[in-house]
């Protein structure tokens, strides 16, 4: 199905100091308006214009006749819910259901955090880092390009986009300061709880 791109929940300069406006500009301006344009022809020309775009992401994914498609989907996928797993005034430890369940399955908040920014900082060039559920556990998982933990049989309930688009303007190469202040200042816990209660 045609997929929309959507609107940034907030506005661009919202996430100031740790992101930009300019950043979030080009970001999605650019970044994600691409991956959706370019998914949305690649699918129609693939016959799969009457699928949900995450059962393209589970079709097209290790299809090397598709990986094209696949890289455009999951990224589209991907920044919205980017996006979503923002917010101002947002990061810190959790409340909710989230915050006893990384407790339970991650050792708590502080071993969330290192875990989480470990994932970041040590995926080798272009990928996400992501808290997900596989088979009803949390985890801290990073992937590389476009993955997205769908196509991986898990459900994703938080992501933070290592690609260097995502910070060079404001951080240059110093990815751990973006990664900190993601975790600090941006994280949407909200959307986080709302991810695990729909898992
Ligand atoms: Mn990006």
């Amino acid at each position: 199905m045609a997929y929309a791109l959507p609107d940034l929940p907030y506005a661009y300069n919202a996430l100031e100091p740790y992101i930009s406006a300019k950043t979030l500009e080009f970001h999605h301006d650019k970044h994600h308006a691409k991956y959706v344009t370019k998914f949305n022809d690649m699918s129609q020309a693939a016959g799969m214009a009457d699928k949900s775009i995450e059962e393209v992401i589970k079709a097209s994914y290790n299809d090397s006749s598709k990986s094209g498609l696949f890289n455009n989907a999951a990224q589209a996928w991907n920044h919205t819910f980017f996006w979503n797993s923002m917010k101002s005034g947002g990061g810190g430890a959790p409340s909710g259901a989230v915050a006893d369940k990384i407790k339970s399955d991650l050792g708590g908040y502080d071993k969330f955090k290192e875990e989480f920014k470990n994932a970041a900082t040590s995926q080798f060039g272009s990928g996400w880092a992501w808290l997900v559920v596989d088979n009803g556990t949390l985890k801290v998982v990073n992937t590389a390009n476009a993955v997205n933990p769908i196509a991986l049989g898990m459900t994703p309930l938080l992501t933070c986009d290592v690609w260097e688009h995502a910070y060079y303007l404001d951080y240059q190469n110093k990815r751990p300061d973006f990664v900190e202040a993601f975790l600090n200042n941006l994280i949407n816990w909200d959307f986080v709880n709302q991810q695990m209660a729909a898992a």
